[in-house]
C-alpha cells in the first residue's frame, strides 16, 4: 500500500469522525431547542378571541367553549359602544364579568374565570347575546 493511500484513509477517517461529531452536536442542539420550545409553548397561556360584529350573531363566535386558564378577549372593531355583560350582573345571581362600555376599537379580556356556564349580552343592545362555557382544565380534549 502506498503512503498516499494510507494518508487518504487516515484523513478520510478523521473527516468521518468529524462529521459524526458535527451530526451529534447538531442533534444535541436540536433536542435542547425542541425541549426549550416545548416548555415555552406549554407555559404560554392559550387564548380565544371573539369579535363583536354588526350582524348576527354579533358576538362571533356566539358560542365559545374553553378550558379554565384560557384568556378570552372580545374585540369591538365597530364604531358603536358595546358591552360584554354576564347575565348574573342583571339577574342578581352573581356578576362574573362586565366590561362596561367597550369603546370602538377596544378589546376586553378575561383571564381566570372558574369553570362554569356563562351566558352574557350587550347591555346597550340586549338582543346581542353569547354563551361562554369554561371547562375544568384537566378534562380530556374533544377532537
Ligand atoms: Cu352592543
Amino acid at each position: 500500500m502506498s503512503t498516499t493511500k494510507v494518508h487518504q484513509m487516515r484523513t478520510g477517517r478523521k473527516h468521518f469522525l468529524g462529521n459524526e461529531l458535527l451530526k451529534m452536536g447538531g442533534l444535541v442542539f436540536l433536542s435542547v431547542f425542541m425541549i426549550l420550545l416545548g416548555s415555552f409553548v406549554a407555559a404560554a397561556p392559550s387564548m380565544t378571541r371573539i369579535t363583536i360584529g354588526t350582524f348576527f350573531p354579533h358576538y362571533s363566535p356566539k358560542f365559545v367553549q374553553v378550558r379554565a386558564g384560557t384568556s378570552i378577549s372580545w374585540k369591538n372593531p365597530r364604531a358603536a359602544f358595546h358591552s360584554i355583560t354576564h347575565e348574573g350582573c342583571t339577574n342578581g345571581q352573581g356578576c362574573a364579568f362586565d366590561s362596561g362600555a367597550n369603546c370602538p376599537n377596544r378589546t376586553f379580556s378575561i383571564d381566570h374565570l372558574p369553570p362554569g356556564y356563562y351566558p352574557y349580552h350587550c347591555s346597550f343592545h340586549p338582543i346581542i347575546r353569547g354563551v361562554l362555557v369554561v371547562l375544568e382544565s384537566d378534562l380530556p380534549t374533544e377532537s
